[in-house]
């Protein structure tokens, strides 16, 4: 038993953040990595964006720090599809089109969810977060793989 009060309740604290921190609701590891490094470490931080909002909606936060992660984590959707896309077209890639599409098709979903989240019809919910994450494991597993024997054969780090 702890003699001091303010100690106990700051261990409990430090306790739940920990625990929070440590449900990450992807991990990054190397199931998930493609193998080129530029594409690997952007894929980390879109990760990281969807690790933020789960850790936000676990910790309670408010509608304002939900829309401003959300927003940032579909402004580095938009960013890291236009450097793959990019990566893509330079080097000549067979599937490109077929790829983009894929990009533009989630982006669409996106922005709608965004749209929905602002106008209050839906939050930020673990249903929704579910949805992300495996869409977002599922592409990088299967269609962003299927690009890179190709670039790795151009050279594409
Ligand atoms: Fe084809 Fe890369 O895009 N991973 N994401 N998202």
């Amino acid at each position: 038993m702890l003699p001091d009060m303010g100690i106990k309740l700051d261990l409990r604290f430090a306790t739940q953040v920990l625990c929070i921190k440590s449900m990450a609701l992807i991990t990054w590891d190397d199931s998930i990595k493609v193998g080129l490094w530029t594409i690997d470490t952007q894929h980390e931080r879109w990760v990281g964006f969807i690790n933020d909002l789960h850790e936000a909606m676990l910790a309670g936060k408010g509608k304002t720090v939900l829309r401003k992660t959300l927003a940032a984590m579909v402004d580095y959707t938009r960013t890291h599809f236009a450097d793959e896309e990019k990566l893509m077209s330079t080097h000549g890639y067979s599937g490109y089109a077929e790829h983009k599409a894929i990009h533009d098709a989630f982006v669409a979903q996106v922005l709608d969810l965004q749209r929905r989240v602002q106008a209050d019809e839906i939050g930020v919910s673990r249903e929704v977060l579910n949805r992300l994450k495996n869409w977002l494991v599922n592409h990088i597993k299967v269609t962003d793989q299927d690009y890179v024997p190709f670039l790795k054969s151009k050279g594409v780090l």
